[in-house]
């Protein structure tokens, strides 16, 4: 039996968000799906990394210190926890429904990098994964974070790390802008936005929905790109 394909129908749009521990992700993430929601915008809630896979459950227990692996073999799990999903990302987009995903493979590379490990052969096991139509970045210094509580107990939340990893997130994202301006052929493709992200949460959900709406309406009409292959 031949399948109706709808050509008219809307994909849904790939929305990253990133940043430090305690820059709000995950209750800015939240907030946005109950927004969109609200704006009867089909989306779903994605988290990494996903901790509830078997190798999920690997990255738990190394991240609370409860094994130890090699930071190349961490590395690789992070991002095989990634490529677990893949299939069923692209197949929700293309249903048309958006997806807001907590981490994403930049959080990969900086905090891989951050450790000392190659900027390249950080990227290349995620290159191909579907590219995200938006990468939101939230900026937060470490005496915000400090009053947030501070960071918590888990293997990389310790001050001198998350000041490493917050110059690596700024250079994505001036990396990105640079290109940009010098129409460069070879850039990545990501649209960051840097949000300052220590300012009220209802000041940071208002910058956050204002790029949404543009996103939603532009990225759409362009097929869903990947992850660090040349165009
Ligand atoms: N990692 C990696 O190495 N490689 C990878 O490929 C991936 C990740 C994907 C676990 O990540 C670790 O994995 C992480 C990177 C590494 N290591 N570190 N650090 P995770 O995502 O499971 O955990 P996390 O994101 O680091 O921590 P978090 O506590 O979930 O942070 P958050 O989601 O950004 O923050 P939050 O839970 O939304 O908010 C924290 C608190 O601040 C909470 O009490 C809020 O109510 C409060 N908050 C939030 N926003 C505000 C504002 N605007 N004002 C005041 N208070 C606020
Ligand atoms: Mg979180």
């Amino acid at each position: 039996m031949a399948s109706h394909v709808d050509t008219n129908k809307k994909r849904g749009v790939l929305i990253v968000i990133e940043g430090l521990d305690r820059s709000g992700k995950s209750t800015q993430a939240g907030a946005l799906a109950a927004r969109l929601a609200q704006s009867n915008v089909p989306a779903k809630l994605i988290k990494f990394p996903d901790r509830t896979t078997p190798i999920g459950k690997m990255i738990d227990a190394y991240l609370r210190s409860q094994s130890d692996l090699d930071d190349r073999a961490i590395h690789l799990l992070f991002s095989a926890n990634r490529w677990e999903l893949a299939t069923s990302i692209e197949r929700t987009l293309s249903e048309g429904t958006t997806i807001i995903c907590d981490r994403y493979a930049f959080s990969g590379v900086v905090y891989s990098v951050s450790k000392g490990l190659p900027f390249s052969w950080c990227k290349s096991p995620d290159i191909g994964l579907p590219a995200p139509d938006l990468a939101l970045f939230l900026d937060v210094s470490p005496e915000k974070a400090r009053e947030r509580g501070g960071y918590g107990e888990e293997r990389y939340e310790k001050e001198e790390m998350q000041k490493r990893v917050r110059e690596l997130f700024r250079k994505f994202v001036v990396r990105e802008e640079d290109a940009e301006q010098r129409g460069d052929a070879s850039k990545d493709d990501v649209t960051w936005v840097q949000i300052d992200a220590g300012r009220s949460l209802e000041d940071v959900k208002e910058s956050i929905w204002r790029e949404v709406q543009r996103v939603l309406e532009d990225a759409p009409r362009r097929p869903l790109r990947r992850l660090w292959v040349s165009h």
